[in-house]
C-alpha cells in the first residue's frame, strides 16, 4: 500500500470561487466581488464600482453560504478525510482594519467546521485565497502598503484563537508564487486595476510597478511568517504549510539555452517563494533578477529575522499541467493555469489548452522534495470541463475519472520513491466559477451545480460518475482506481 495511514484524501474550494453570500452576515465587499466572469478569449475585468446591472460570479458563486451542509453531507458520503476551504478576509473583517471581528462571520465557519466533524472530515483552511477585503486593496494598493501585514497578523489571529479546537492544518497564503508574475496583480496581491480593463494586465510593467509588486510580495512573505510563529504560539499541534502554483517548465530542445531558459523560469516563477517560506530567506539568483529588471524591493530592518523564523511545517501546491521554455521565437505558445509556456509535442491538452502531465507531477513531487525534504500536500489537482448531461440525464465524466487516475497514479509512483506526502485534496469538489476565466462552464466538480456562466440556475447538487468512483478510491486509500 503506497499511501500511509490517515493519508488526507478530500476536496478543495476556495470562498470567493464557492461561498456566495457576497454581502450577507456583515461581509464587506472583496476584491474578487469587483471582477466580472470572463471567457479565455474575453478576460475578465475589473470595475472600480459595482455596477448593479451587471453579473459578478463570486456574488453568489455556487451558494456554499446556503447549502453547506448539504456540500459537506456529500464529502461525507464520498468518505473525504478533509476538506480545504478558504475563509472569506472580509466575512471576518469587512473592510479589512476594523480591530473587532465580524460575529456573525466568525459564528459562519464555527457551523462549517461543526459539519465537517459530524462526518470526521479534517478541514485545511487557507488564510488568503485571492481575498483580500476590497477597503485594504482602496486604502493601501492592497499588499504594496506595508500597513496590510498588522491586517493580515490580526486577522490570521483571531482564526487561530477562534479555531483553535476545529483546525489545526493551516495555509497561510494561495499559490503566492503568483504574486511573482504580472498576472498576479489584482488577483493575489489585492493591487488597484484600470477601470474597466482586464484583471490580468497585458502590457509590460516599468522597473516601478514591477518594484511595487515585488514589495507587495515581500509584505505577505513577512505576513506569513508573522502568521506561522504566532499560529505555533497559540496552538503547538498546528501545522501551517506554504501553498505554490507548482508547474514543470521543460527545455524544449536540448540547446543549452532552452535548458537555461527552463531554469531561470522554473527559478523565478515557481522555487523563488518556496525558498523563502521554507528556507527563510531570499535565494541568491532573486538578487540577478532584480538588478537586471531595475527592481527595488522595500524590505525594513528585522525582516530577515522574521522571514528566517517564520518557516513553514508543510510544502502544498496545486498541480494542473506543464509546459516548455525556449528561446526560439517562433515556437507556438500554448495557455494554461495563468502560466503560459511552448506547447509539448509529447502532451494532449484540455478544452482550456492546459496540457495534461501526470509524469510531470511525479518529477514535481521529487524535485520539490528533493530540494526542501518537508512534507508534501497535494492541495489543488484536476480537470476543468464542459460536463454535458448524458440522453440518461447523469454526468459521465469518464474523462475527469482518466485525468484523475491518471495523477494518482502518478502520485503513489513518487510516494513509492521516498516522497513524503500527506494527503490530496481535488480541485473543486463541487464544481464552482473558475478564477482564471470567472466561468462557470469550466466545471471541475465530482457533484454538479446547477448555475451556468450568467448566472442561471437554482444551485441544485447532482453526483457525476467521478462521484461514485472517487468514493471507492478513499475506501481503498488509492489502491483500487478502476
Ligand atoms: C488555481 C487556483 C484556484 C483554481 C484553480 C483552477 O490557480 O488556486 O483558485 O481556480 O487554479 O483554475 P481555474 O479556475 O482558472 O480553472
Amino acid at each position: 500500500m503506497a499511501f500511509k495511514e490517515g493519508f488526507l484524501w478530500g476536496g478543495a474550494t476556495a470562498a470567493n470561487q464557492f461561498e456566495g453570500g457576497w454581502n450577507e452576515g456583515g461581509k464587506g465587499p472583496g476584491v474578487p466581488d469587483h471582477i466580472r466572469g470572463g471567457t479565455v478569449s474575453a478576460p475578465r475585468l475589473w470595475d472600480k464600482e459595482i455596477d448593479p446591472n451587471v453579473y459578478y460570479p463570486s456574488h453568489q458563486a455556487v451558494d456554499f453560504y446556503h447549502f453547506y451542509k448539504e456540500d459537506i453531507a456529500l464529502y461525507g458520503e464520498m468518505g473525504f478525510k478533509c476538506f480545504r476551504l478558504s475563509i472569506n478576509w472580509s466575512r471576518i473583517y469587512p473592510n479589512g482594519d476594523e480591530l473587532e471581528p465580524n460575529k456573525e462571520g466568525l459564528e459562519f465557519y464555527h457551523n462549517v467546521f461543526a459539519e465537517c466533524k459530524k462526518y470526521n472530515i479534517e478541514p485545511l483552511v487557507t488564510i488568503s485565497h485571492y481575498e483580500l477585503p476590497w477597503g485594504l486593496s482602496v486604502k493601501y494598493n492592497g499588499w504594496v502598503g506595508r500597513e496590510v501585514i498588522d491586517c493580515y497578523v490580526r486577522y490570521a489571529t483571531t482564526l487561530f484563537n477562534e479555531y483553535k479546537d476545529e483546525v489545526t492544518l493551516w495555509l497561510t497564503f494561495n499559490e503566492i508564487n503568483i504574486g511573482a508574475q504580472a498576472f498576479g496583480r489584482i488577483m493575489s496581491l489585492g493591487m488597484q486595476g484600470d477601470d474597466g480593463k482586464p484583471m490580468f494586465k497585458l502590457e509590460p510593467e516599468t522597473a516601478e510597478e514591477m518594484s511595487d509588486r515585488f514589495t507587495a510580495l515581500h509584505n505577505q512573505f513577512v505576513a506569513s511568517a508573522k502568521a506561522v510563529v504566532i499560529g505555533h504560539e497559540i496552538n503547538p499541534e498546528n501545522k501551517i504549510g506554504l501553498m505554490i502554483a507548482g508547474s514543470m517548465t521543460y527545455p524544449y530542445t536540448p540547446n543549452p539555452l532552452d535548458i537555461k531558459d527552463a531554469q531561470d523560469r522554473m527559478n523565478m516563477s515557481n522555487w523563488f517563494c518556496g525558498d523563502v517560506q521554507v528556507r527563510g530567506h531570499y535565494p541568491y539568483y532573486a538578487k540577478r533578477y532584480f538588478k537586471d529588471h531595475n527592481v527595488t524591493v522595500r524590505m525594513e530592518e528585522g525582516d530577515a529575522e522574521i522571514l528566517a523564523k517564520g518557516t513553514v511545517d508543510f510544502y502544498s501546491f496545486s498541480y494542473y499541467m506543464s509546459s516548455c521554455a525556449s528561446v526560439d521565437p517562433e515556437a507556438l505558445k500554448g495557455s494554461g493555469n495563468m502560466f503560459t509556456g511552448i506547447v509539448n509535442p509529447y502532451l494532449k491538452a484540455s478544452d482550456w489548452g492546459w496540457q495534461i502531465d501526470p509524469e510531470g507531477l511525479r518529477i514535481y513531487m521529487k524535485e520539490v522534495y528533493g530540494r526542501y525534504e518537508i512534507p508534501l500536500f497535494i492541495v489543488e489537482n484536476g480537470l476543468g470541463a464542459n460536463d454535458v448531461r448524458s440522453e440518461d440525464g447523469k454526468f459521465h465524466d469518464d474523462y475527469r475519472i482518466n485525468y484523475l487516475r491518471d495523477h494518482i497514479k502518478a502520485m503513489e509512483q513518487a510516494v513509492e520513491d521516498g516522497v513524503d506526502l500527506m494527503g490530496y485534496t481535488m480541485w473543486g469538489c463541487t464544481d464552482l466559477v473558475s478564477a482564471s476565466t470567472g466561468e462557470m462552464k469550466k466545471r471541475y466538480g465530482f457533484v454538479y451545480v446547477d448555475r451556468d456562466n450568467d448566472g442561471n440556475g437554482d444551485f441544485h447538487r447532482e453526483r457525476k460518475d467521478s462521484f461514485f468512483w472517487y468514493k471507492k478510491v478513499i475506501e481503498s486509500n488509492g489502491a483500487d482506481l478502476d
